[in-house]
């Protein structure tokens, strides 16, 4: 049987040969997990300087540089209210919700390392969006979905994250039923439930465009997209474009994304994660998009792209920015190198997010414990960037008037 479950797993990831293949022993009693959490995968798409200097980066980093630390400032970063708007459901799992996953699937024996990348370790993103797929492997039915939900939404309301809006790709899936629209359905459920709980956060959610699934999938998520934005006072909020940037173009979802746009649909659209994208990125950014996930290579230092620095600017576009997630992912090699510098000096409007909380073992105060670290951010600095981002939020004025007064409810107590 776990035979047959690795087979089949290995012909869905389409894994041949490599680490993967290896890491899907599954079931073989002889799993080998180090080979994927070795320090440097030399395969990631990295700025510049190739293999030899992300061995250098990579060999020198040993997770958040969090040396002399006041006593209390990890508190400040956890009392400090926060808004996380970059956050994937199936990346954000915590190991205790993957526990309880696997506890109900014996036949798939995921190790640890296959579903999450541990402090001080690094994968290329290629090999992040192989564990995605593994980690689909193991949500592949709606009662997953709703406790995976569930979980994530009371772990980001435990880190002081006071609204939160989760992204997430609708799925089917023959094997157990799960269609789309139950998937979004599932997911609206855990909305309701934690809510019920009087759980002190505001959640929305955003459907996800996976590029790999090309243009008729897109289509299909944007009308369900449209479907619930009517149906669900205000919890849909939007359509996140997103994916394994090297799959697709975007021009294949210009059409959709208009249209979703024209609907009444905030765009939160994944740009330049990976170098070289400028037409791709200049295209997408014509829509335009209401905010831009990474954006890590808007500003390289080719001469055609300041263009495109020029065009965020002058729309005010905000970005979410995930420090961990592009360090582990290898597409920044140092955090002092993170792209937060260039657009926080030109005041230019960034989030602080996750990403992947899961796959990448952090939450939001950590976020900005390394930012503030690494960029020497004071407490009131480190405030405003969390304040500022409420401008930023697809919900709407009245909601941020609220999230404003609560903030400054907060204030006093927080910064002493
Ligand atoms: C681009 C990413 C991503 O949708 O199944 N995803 N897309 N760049 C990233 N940087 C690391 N991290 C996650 O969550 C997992 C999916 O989110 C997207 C990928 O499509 C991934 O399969 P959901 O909840």
């Amino acid at each position: 049987m776990r035979y047959v479950i690795r087979q089949s797993l290995c012909k869905r990831l389409q894994v041949q040969e490599g680490p993967f293949a290896e890491l899907l022993l599954l079931g073989s009693g002889s799993f080998s997990q180090p080979a994927l959490d070795r320090p440097l995968a030399g395969t990631g798409a990295g700025p510049g300087g190739g293999a030899a200097a992300r061995a250098r980066a990579a060999s020198s980093w040993a997770g958040p540089a969090m040396a002399a630390e006041p006593p209390g400032a990890r508190g400040f970063y956890r009392q400090l209210p926060k808004v996380e708007l970059h956050a994937h459901l199936n990346g954000s799992i915590s190991s205790a919700t993957m526990k309880k996953l696997m506890a109900q699937k014996p036949d798939l024996q995921v190790p640890h390392g296959m579903t999450m990348i541990d402090k001080g370790k690094r994968r290329s993103l290629e090999e992040c969006f192989h564990m995605f797929q593994i980690i689909h492997q193991i949500t592949n039915r709606t009662e997953d979905i709703l406790m995976v939900m569930k979980d994530v939404v009371q772990e980001f309301a435990a880190d002081g994250v006071k609204y939160l809006e989760l992204r997430s790709t609708p799925r089917d899936e023959p094997t157990t039923g799960m269609t789309k629209r139950t998937y979004v359905e599932a997911v609206l459920e855990g909305v309701r439930q934690c809510k019920e709980d009087g759980l002190d956060i505001d959640v929305r959610f955003l459907l996800s465009v996976d590029r790999r699934g090309g243009q008729i999938a897109a289509k299909e998520t944007v009308k369900l997209a449209e479907d619930f934005l009517l149906s669900t006072d205000g919890v849909v909020v939007g359509l996140d474009l997103s994916g394994n940037p090297s799959a697709g173009h975007g021009k294949d979802f210009l059409e959709p994304l208009l249209e979703a746009k024209k609907a009444g649909l905030k765009l939160a659209l994944h740009l330049s994660e990976i170098p070289n994208q400028e037409e791709e990125t200049r295209l997408l950014l014509g829509l335009p998009p209401d905010r831009i996930g990474h954006g890590t290579f808007l500003h390289s230092s080719s001469l055609a792209s300041g263009d495109l620095v020029q065009l965020v600017r002058q729309n005010r576009t905000p970005l979410e920015l995930c420090l961990t997630s592009n360090l582990k992912s290898q597409t920044v090699l140092s955090s002092d190198q993170h792209h937060f510098g260039f657009w926080y000096n030109l005041g230019h409007p960034i989030v602080l997010c996750t990403d992947d909380k899961g796959v990448f073992a952090t939450d939001l105060s950590q976020e900005y414990q390394l930012l503030a670290d690494t960029f020497r951010l004071s407490k009131v600095q480190i405030w405003e960037i969390s304040y500022n981002a409420i401008n930023c939020i697809f919900a709407s004025s009245h909601t941020k008037t609220k999230l404003k007064e609560q903030w400054h409810q907060l204030k006093t107590s927080v910064l002493e």
